[in-house]
């Protein structure tokens, strides 16, 4: 089936720093990978479709939210699985799509704990029918200085934290991250402390645009990519989204968080994207798009909240320097 859908129908969150011929051929290039998956009869538009995808694995149907869509071209499904920051499995970018291949994602259950009332779990079921899959292209950018693209699916994290209905007390939302030494070769490495730990303010995770993820390219996540569930916070530095989440837990203090503990001075518990603030070591002002690795290929601007301002208002009145 042939779906058309009018480019007016599709969403540009960062109009600020793109040339119109920059958007029209982004926009085209967008198009022309949705109608040709529609034609070649993976699905319906907007039903997890059109993407290249490993051969054999779960389909994960989710509609495509228009709103959360970046024009930006998808990063290619080889790119996205193959170059990888999941330190458990290695430190090398190829590692995890070389170590990962047996990791046991199901059954999973993620425990909810903490300032609610009566903690409890969700196994992987549970987590899929929380609330109605969304597919949301989301640009997530490496504090090492590169960004890739990707159809991500999942729903706002807001749900999940709704379904927990956290006590008054609960001002962090901590992610602990599975550390199991028989299967993550990378454990045996002490460059972080075990295991990989993440949050955020709890206004920061009831922000619309945080994805509880269970997919990608019209799939279940890829081991490499933090199946079975991770978060996708694409305002933040990539290493706040962390993968393979097993416990989540509601708290009345800021949590340490593993590369904040590694090295404060250089990651901060934020860690919004912002081209502003360099890292100490090196400059956070451009980007290279994982890619776009050619001998012609610009070097992108980063851009304050790796382009999504919606999320600004959380920080106002804060010193975004201090508050790296
Ligand atoms: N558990 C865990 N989560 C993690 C990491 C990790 O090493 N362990 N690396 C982070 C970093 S640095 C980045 S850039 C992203 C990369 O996600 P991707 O491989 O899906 O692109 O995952 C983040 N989540
Ligand atoms: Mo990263």
């Amino acid at each position: 089936m042939l779906i058309r859908i009018r480019p007016d129908q599709i969403d540009i969150p960062l109009p600020s720093e793109i040339t119109p011929q920059h958007v029209y051929a982004e926009r085209r290039a967008f198009l022309g990978k949705l109608a040709a998956g529609a034609a070649l009869g993976s699905g319906v538009l907007g039903s997890g479709n059109a993407w290249a995808q490993a051969p054999g694995a779960r389909k994960l149907a989710a509609k495509l939210n228009n709103a959360y869509a970046v024009m930006d071209k998808p990063t290619s499904y080889q790119d996205a699985t193959t170059y990888n920051n999941f330190y458990e499995f290695g430190t090398d970018k190829a590692d995890p799509a070389r170590t990962a291949g047996n990791f046991k994602t199901d059954p999973w259950t993620v425990s909810i704990e903490g300032e609610v009332s009566k903690p409890f779990t969700l196994d992987l079921e549970a987590l899929q029918k929380l609330a109605p899959l969304e597919e949301r292209v989301y640009r997530l950018r490496c504090v090492e200085g590169w960004s890739m693209v990707i159809p991500w699916i999942g729903y706002s994290l807001s749900a999940l934290i709704k379904k927990a209905a956290p006590t008054g007390n609960a001002k962090y939302i901590e992610f602990v991250t599975l550390a199991d030494r028989k299967q993550m070769p990378g454990l045996s490495d002490p460059i972080l402390q075990w295991p990989y730990t993440e949050g955020l303010r709890m206004d920061e995770a009831n922000h619309p645009l945080a994805l509880l993820t269970l997919g990608m390219y019209g799939e279940v996540l890829p081991n490499q990519n933090g199946a079975p569930v991770r978060v996708i916070l694409p305002w933040k530095y990539g290493f706040k989204s962390a993968k393979s989440i097993v416990k989540i837990r509601f708290l009345k203090e800021q949590p340490k968080t593993a590369w904040s503990v590694y090295a404060p001075q250089e990651y901060g518990f934020y860690s919004n994207v912002n081209p502003n603030v360099d890292h100490p070591r090196w400059s956070q002002a451009t980007e290279r798009r994982i890619g776009e690795d050619g001998f012609f290929a610009r070097k992108r601007k980063t851009l304050m909240f790796n382009g999504y301002n919606d999320v600004a208002g959380l920080y106002s009145g804060m010193d975004l320097k201090r508050y790296f």
